[in-house]
């Protein structure tokens, strides 16, 4: 009996301790949390906390400059919130020391070109990569895990200071993950694109496709073609509210004008390179090209006189297929185009393009016929390949529009579907690269929320959970045809957005969401989950300042229309 007592008093005690233990155990790993997005594809939470101090280093091996680079632009996001540089040195051995955020890269890693690992232990932080991209990555992802103040660059008291232990294993789904924006509609200020893209970066795109030329406005310097800034840069007046036709029609009286240098651009495209982002020009052709051919009239088929766009809309007057001054002029801008520009890839455009003036014009039909070409459509084509054979020539790939597939794709082309997944669906199974951009899932200058409660906007209904539920592979494909799918692409057309502050609105957290799309396996995606995440994650934005739309603007919306019915 004693003897029974006293097992039983020690199995008692056993447990107690035990359970006390695992308990605390438990909730210290439970008071670290993990708000990074994209999500990353495995997380183990770990206990404790990495703290950053006066006396922490950053390592890196081999001797490389772009992991120098990488540590320096950390120290830099730190420093203001610190109070302190952390030193940014070459390590003379690949292993870790204490009180160190040490950067390493390893080929033989099974990981692609832009994942990484990443263990952060109360002692130290280390970061493997097959490449740079892959340290900056993971970098971003500290940056995440990081006090949000941190962003802000608000000092922070040293003991806050610290990331979560963890260890993660993360690379992206897509190779293209990509944001695009109109500077056409309305021109942005350079302080606002390098802002745009240290935005991108914190979500781990690496794509900027940057829509330079419309319409309503030339935002390029071209150096042998200045009228294309002294005259298409500017429009007299701009629409107000929306474009009901010309009967409908109220300007606001005001000149509108703006472009980028070439200076501006070479500082652009180098900021984005230290953000591991690509950007990629768009230069319109055949259509959306007024502001071109009010510069240099002789570039369309009926002479002129035109005038830059005041409003929205799609324009019969195109560059004109049929004169060979058309294509040299292009040829001439795209070789300018390609010496500030280092992407692979250059866009040219090729959506809306009305074939009126073509069918009416002698020199467009007399090229049809020679050509050998059965309607205008053909000529499109035509148009397109002849520009492709030159940037092929010069070492580039075109993106286009989907309507390049009509009349014939060219041979090299890369097509970023946008009128629904068709177009994808058509060019991956021709074996031709595809970026999906559906206006259903990626437009962003859609609607968030009932037209009632929210700013003027183009129209459709696309809110975050929408974006969210993004599926880039379509179903259609074999798993072969399914490798053409570079990734997605969330676009941003300005017609609407005459500010900074609303573009933000409208682009954020909906970009958020596009991120996971791009970069987490479609197994690991969970919309509660990403809502979690996103509501600290936005604390980030808060305090850089990004006009955001409140997570909570839906249920205060619903609150007020509840209000209203109750009084
Ligand atoms: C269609 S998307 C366009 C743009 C407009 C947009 C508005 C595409 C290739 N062309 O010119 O701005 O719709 O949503």
């Amino acid at each position: 009996m004693r003897k029974n007592i006293f097992s039983l008093f020690m199995v008692l005690l056993f447990s107690l301790l035990l359970a006390s233990c695992g308990g605390s155990g438990k909730e210290k790993a439970a008071e670290n949390v993990y708000p990074v997005i994209p999500k990353p594809v495995k997380l183990e939470p770990q206990r404790g906390r990495f703290l950053f101090n006066q006396d922490t280093r950053i390592l890196y091996y081999p001797a490389n400059d772009e992991l120098k680079q990488i540590g320096g632009y950390f120290s830099d996001l730190l420093k203001s919130a610190a109070g302190f540089s952390m030193q940014v040195v070459a390590a003379d051995e690949d292993a870790s020391k204490p009180n160190t955020v040490f950067f390493s890269l390893d080929t033989t890693l099974d990981l692609n070109d832009e994942g990484y690992l990443l263990d952060i232990t109360t002692r130290a932080i280390e970061v493997k990569a097959r490449t740079p991209h892959g340290v900056f990555y993971a970098v971003q992802t500290l940056r995440q895990l990081l006090p949000p103040q941190v962003d802000g660059g608000r000092q922070v008291a040293l003991s806050d200071l610290s990331v979560p232990c963890a260890k993660i294993e993360d690379q992206p789904r897509f190779p293209y993950r990509g944001l695009h924006l109109d500077v056409g509609r309305h021109f942005f200020p350079k302080a606002f694109i390098l802002r745009y893209l240290d935005l991108m970066a914190l979500y781990k795109y690496n794509t900027f496709h940057w829509h330079l030329t419309e319409d309503q406005g030339w935002r390029l310097e071209i150096k042998k073609y200045p009228k294309l800034t002294q005259v298409g840069s500017c429009r007299k007046e701009t629409l107000v509210g929306r474009w009901r036709g010309e009967k409908n029609a109220t300007y606001d009286g005001k000149e509108y004008c703006g472009y980028y240098t070439q200076e501006d651009v070479k500082e652009i495209v180098a900021h984005a390179k230290k953000l591991h982002i690509t950007v990629i020009p768009e230069i319109e052709m055949p259509g959306h090209s007024l502001a071109a051919l009010a510069s240099y009239p002789q570039l369309g088929c009926t002479g002129g006189p035109y005038e830059v766009a005041t409003h929205w809309g799609v324009f019969k007057d195109i560059y004109c297929a049929g004169n060979d001054s058309t294509f040299k002029f292009l040829e001439d801008v795209l070789t300018e185009v390609m010496e500030l520009f280092p992407s692979h890839y250059i866009h040219i455009g090729g959506d809306e393009a009305p074939k009126d003036r073509w069918k009416h014009c002698p020199k467009c039909q007399a090229r049809i016929k020679a050509e050998g070409l059965k309607d205008e459509h053909e000529l499109q084509s035509y148009f397109i390949r002849r520009i492709e054979k030159f940037l092929n020539a010069h070492g580039r790939d075109i993106i286009g529009w989907d309507e390049i597939l009509e009349g014939g794709l060219a041979p090299n082309a890369t097509v970023m579907s946008w009128r629904g997944i068709k177009g994808g669906i058509a060019a991956a199974k021709m074996h031709h690269d595809v970026i999906m951009t559906p206006g259903s899932h990626c437009y962003f200058d859609h609607y968030q929320a009932d037209p009632k409660t929210e700013p003027l906007a183009i129209g459709g209904f696309l809110p975050l959970e929408k974006v969210y539920s993004y599926e880039p592979v379509p179903k259609e494909l074999t798993p072969e045809e399914q490798k053409y799918i570079l990734g997605a692409q969330g676009n941003v057309w300005t017609e609407y957005m005459a500010t900074t502050d609303y573009v933000e609105y409208m682009v954020y957290p909906r970009a958020c969401a596009l991120a996971e799309v791009d970069w987490t396996p479609a197994s690991e995606k969970d919309y509660g989950d990403f809502l979690k995440r996103l509501e600290l994650n936005l604390e980030h934005l808060k305090a850089m300042g990004v006009n955001f739309r409140p997570l909570d603007k839906d249920a205060a919306n619903t609150q007020e229309k509840q209000k209203e019915k109750e009084q």
